[in-house]
């Protein structure tokens, strides 16, 4: 390399995003140059199992090859059309995912914080025109420690400081209750049930540290809201497409949501695609020019999305999750019994966690992922303490077990 050259090693690239970009993240000291499958490659050519799964976005592995040449077909072919005209994939699209996930209508959007937005939007319009809210009323009930996005109107209902500190004036309408508390949703619907739209909720909290609820509060929040005329919103942005072993976290108790949110890997990870599904009733208060987005629904997306949806049930990845999920969190138990340094896992299918012995405020789950990384696998640390361990779904059970040997090492050599 001639001295003129800069070496572009990883400093290099950190450099430049250090210098040129804005920090908005705290990233793990690695460079990542390229993906396939479960595996990632760094800038210097080191391979590391993904961990993350660019937070449950990449289900169907890094690049996969159907959804790529889904990507570069369409994409030659006919890339954006905007919704002023109509196009040869939404329709099909459309016809797809609905059947798939048993609604009659999607809104197709770009990003899941704009899913969530659009749900929002959703369930107050249907409030207001079918419910009968007076103008202006209508509230929305939420969990604490939830995560839906980032937008402001998003981290108006965020109780993290870091999500919406010094972002204010806050959208008003919204009332948080304690996750996993039917009966503190049954106060809140009583109290005053002709203002209540909405009830929203992650049928698992993953940034909050994969919070999974008592077996049965998904199904009581769905009949409570039943009861109380109220829309039950899953966003299902992280925990669906097969993640949690069920094509999404509801059906684990048999619930069909009011309002179902998808984002991430709706397109494996290829592109920016998310979805609101309804039924009539509630999806057509929604009237032309009254909402919308210039990139929700267009060709690539569409083409991108029907391949990700076909590479789950092709290759049965909320089969795979749900057993692969079971053996993962068995190997762990077994783990736990050699070392104070993990007091809990917990997850379903493969959304897992587990949960480091020092205080949230502590560095150990960080430096526990720095030494996971030098050992060949990604993981990041969410809450100080919590580390999730979320792999592609196509992980098959001898990397899955590769991986166990990796955390148990790094776990058991750490001082
Ligand atoms: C980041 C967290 C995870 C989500 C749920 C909506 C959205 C998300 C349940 C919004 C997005 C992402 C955002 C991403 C990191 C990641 C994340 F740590 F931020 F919270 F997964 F837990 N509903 N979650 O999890 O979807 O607009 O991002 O497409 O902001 O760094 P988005």
């Amino acid at each position: 390399m001639s001295t003129v050259e800069t070496a572009r090693n990883s400093q290099y690239f950190i450099d430049l995003e250090d210098q040129h970009g804005a920090h908005n993240y705290h990233p793990l000291p690695v460079v990542l140059d390229r993906g396939e499958g479960v595996f990632v490659w760094d800038v210097e050519g080191k391979k590391y199992y993904d961990f993350l799964s660019a937070y449950s976005a990449v289900n169907q592995g890094h690049s996969h090859p159907k959804i790529v040449s889904a990507l570069v077909d369409q994409a030659q072919k006919l890339a954006l059309t905007s919704r002023a005209f109509y196009n040869s994939k939404l329709g099909e699209y459309e016809r797809k995912i609905t059947t798939l996930f048993g609604f009659d209508k999607v809104l197709p959007m770009n990003s899941g914080a704009e899913a969530v937005e659009t749900s929002v939007k959703l369930a107050r319009k249907w409030s207001y025109e079918v419910k009968g809210i007076s103008e202006n009323a209508a509230k929305i009930i939420v969990c604490e420690n939830n995560f839906h996005g980032r937008t402001t109107t998003i981290v108006s209902f965020s109780n993290d400081p870091d999500a919406n500190q010094n972002y204010g004036p806050f959208t008003p309408g919204f009332i948080k209750i304690p996750y996993n508390d039917a009966k503190a949703l049954e106060e809140a619907l009583a109290k005053e049930p002709q203002n209540i739209a909405a009830f929203l909720v992650e049928p698992i909290q993953g940034e909050a540290g994969v919070y999974v609820p008592d077996e049965g509060f998904l199904k009581k929040a769905s009949e409570l809201c039943k009861q109380y005329n109220v829309l039950f919103i899953a966003d299902e942005v992280q925990t669906g497409i097969a993640r949690t072993g069920r094509l999404i976290a509801c059906h684990h108790e048999n619930v069909q949501p009011d309002i179902l949110i998808l984002g991430k890997a709706l397109s494996g990870g290829m592109y920016p695609v998310s979805a609101v599904l309804a039924n009539n009733h509630i999806m057509n208060v929604i009237k032309p020019g009254q909402h919308g987005s210039t990139f929700g629904g267009n060709p690539i997306a569409c083409a991108v999305a029907m391949a990700a949806l076909d590479v789950v049930e092709e290759e049965k990845l909320s089969e795979k999750s749900e057993s692969l999920g079971q053996l993962f969190r068995s190997e762990i138990e077994k783990l736990m019994t050699k070392t104070n340094l993990i007091t809990k896992v917990r997850g379903k299918g493969l959304l897992n966690a587990i949960l480091i012995n020092d205080t949230p405020e502590s560095s150990t789950a960080w430096n526990l992922c720095l030494k996971l990384k030098e050992n060949g696998l990604l993981a990041k640390p969410t809450h100080g303490n919590i580390i999730r361990l979320a792999p592609p779904l196509v992980i098959s059970e001898e990397q899955l077990l590769d991986c166990v040997k990796i955390i148990e090492k790094t776990i058991l050599e750490y001082k």
